[in-house]
């Protein structure tokens, strides 16, 4: 196919509830939503920037400029056979992977289309449903943490994933766990810790916690090797693990027994499928990790989430969750038994709400032949 029009539109949409992580704190999300255009098709991803260079060092300004700049002149007017194409028309940029994932997403999108499928089909997924779990910011007090995990048990969500930072941990796992003895838990800490806490990590280990995320260097896969052989429970890794290579040196360190997977850090969907594939012939479950997407970036996450290795329930929470009026229609909803239906239609098969993406976008730029 030949890729006729680019759309970039810079996004911002109101979060329902404040986000905290160790990090900060989002009262609103921004993202670059990507729109191509090839075949008289069209197709859409996401960049899930941000605001700040927090979660990582790219931000909504750096995704825009290292698109416009670089990654649209690379793809305008190219005719691609397949979006696997794209990996290695875009190696020559280095990182920038949620700058990447925005046009990659939406070229996967269009071949999906192009071949009459569902992406989570053409991705060589088998679900119907997927699992869906919930992540829980930091709360002003551990009264307000419990009525939150509280009304999301209630509601059917499969796992409840709540963050820590120094000062927000052992007391807040200890408080869920005699509140929920069963609920399936686990605690992400952004980086936050360093080895100095290999204690406290172990006193953590009395909660029967499915696993913790990312507890040390945003960029480390040694020091997390180190924790791991010292702490009975699984450490899973999302910051440390940008390539399809940090898999590999994670699993052969033995830094995690568990990797969540998103798209946007990893430089797209391809290399996502990849990291799901080299996890399942080391047997190491994945999960589907999130950034606040829109319905956009969404679907691309529940079709990806639909792969057999995704053993574990992810961050794939309903659009409600998120936002009051998300840019699909209609919205991502949980089934009552805590799952998410998978679309069926061609491509990403939800429906944009053009008008509204237009009304939310800041600014928007066009790139034609
Ligand atoms: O570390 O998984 C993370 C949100 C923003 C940045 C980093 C993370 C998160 C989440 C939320 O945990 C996942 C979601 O609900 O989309
Ligand atoms: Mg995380």
């Amino acid at each position: 196919m030949r890729i006729e029009r680019v759309e970039l539109r810079d996004v911002r949409l109101p979060l329902v509830h404040p986000f905290e992580t160790s990090f900060g704190r989002e009262t609103q999300q921004r993202v670059v939503i990507v729109r191509i255009d090839a075949d008289g098709l069209t197709g859409y991803g996401e960049s899930a920037a941000g605001i700040g260079p927090w979660y990582s060092y790219e931000t909504v300004e750096t995704c825009w400029h290292v698109q416009r700049d670089f990654l649209v002149p690379l793809l305008l007017g190219r005719a691609l056979g397949s979006a696997d194409e794209l990996t290695e028309l875009f190696a020559p940029v280095r990182g920038h992977n949620m700058a990447k994932t925005g046009l990659e997403q939406a070229i996967w999108d269009l071949c999906a289309q192009a071949a009459g499928e569902p992406l989570s089909r053409f991705l060589g997924g088998e679900r119907d449903r997927i699992e869906s779990g919930v992540s829980v910011g930091i709360q002003p007090s551990v009264g307000a943490l419990l009525d939150r995990i509280g009304a999301f048990v209630e509601r059917g969500y499969r796992r409840i994933k709540i963050k820590i930072k120094p000062g927000w941990d052992v007391a807040a796992a200890e408080a869920i766990r005699s509140r929920f003895p069963d609920v399936p838990l686990m605690l992400d800490a952004n980086s936050a810790y360093s080895l100095d806490d290999v204690e406290l990590f172990r006193r953590l280990d009395a909660f029967d916690l499915m696993m913790v995320e990312q507890p040390l260097g945003h960029d480390d896969i040694v020091d997390h090797a180190k924790l791991q052989a010292q702490i009975e429970t699984a450490v899973c890794l999302d910051e440390s693990i940008v390539t399809p290579e940090h898999a590999r040196w994670a699993i052969e360190l033995g830094s995690c027994r568990i990797i969540n997977i998103k798209a946007a850090r990893v430089g797209g969907l391809g290399a996502a499928v990849r990291i799901h594939d080299l996890c399942r012939d080391h047997d190491l479950p994945v999960w589907c990790g999130g950034l606040l997407e829109t319905g956009i970036g969404r679907a691309h996450n529940v079709a990806l989430s639909t792969l057999p290795n995704f053993r574990l329930p992810g961050d794939v929470s309903e659009s409600a969750r998120y936002y009051k009026r998300d840019l699909i229609d209609p919205a991502f909803e949980l089934n009552p038994d805590g799952t998410i239906t998978v679309p069926t239609g061609p491509g990403i098969g939800v429906t944009v709400d053009e008008e509204w993406l237009d009304g939310c976008a800041a600014r928007s730029q066009t790139f034609e032949l």
